[in-house]
């Protein structure tokens, strides 16, 4: 009886320290739009939740409202959404700053090539319905490399290249997300 009881309370314990360290791994975003008046978002569009994988993190997205069809998805240097000014006009999501690229690259090359852009994420499709929930796996990141920083989801693709347009031809940034220190589970 007294070893059932304690097998139990060490079945618990582990049990409890497995799901604290799940709870602790994953990082969730909230997507807001990206707008050029006050704080420099909008309205929630939904979140992006990384979790770690073997080899990389999944990010599974949970966002609606955007137009049908593929987004690039980067993970900016700042974690700032607000907008900025460029060439005299109020830019949204501008003060998020470059990709982030901390080998110093200058070069977009997508989230599989190693000596790119380590902030280029696979891009995000959204479906008919505005909405995109499809999983993606990023091999270069991890956990612990997330936060500090904001992501961005911009208008149009992403070819994972700058040719023949500069950082895979992505059009204005549209929707914003700071990461922080603390995930917000
Ligand atoms: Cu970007």
């Amino acid at each position: 009886m007294r070893n059932t009881a304690v097998n139990i309370t060490v079945l618990l314990s582990i049990f409890c320290l497995n799901t604290n360290t799940y709870a602790e791994s994953k990082v969730r975003v909230t997507l807001y739009k990206a707008t050029t008046k006050g704080s420099g978002v909008g309205v929630v569009l939904g979140t992006l939740t990384f979790y770690p994988a073997h080899g990389g993190v999944v990010l599974v997205p949970n966002v609606q409202g955007l137009t049908a069809g593929l987004h690039g998805l980067h993970i900016h240097q700042k974690p700032s959404c607000q907008f900025g000014i460029k060439n005299g006009k109020r830019t949204a999501a501008l003060e998020a700053g470059g990709h982030w690229d901390p080998n110093r690259t200058n070069t977009h090359a997508g989230p599989y090539h190693t000596r790119g852009h380590l902030g280029d994420l696979p891009a995000l499709y959204a479906d008919a319905q505005h909405q995109a929930i499809h999983p993606e796996f990023a091999p270069q990141l991890k956990i612990k490399d997330l936060s500090g920083h904001a992501i961005i989801v911009h208008q149009g693709g992403d070819n994972y290249s700058d040719y023949p347009a500069p950082l895979g031809g992505g059009g204005a940034r549209i929707a914003c997300g700071i990461i922080s220190k603390k995930s917000e589970n």
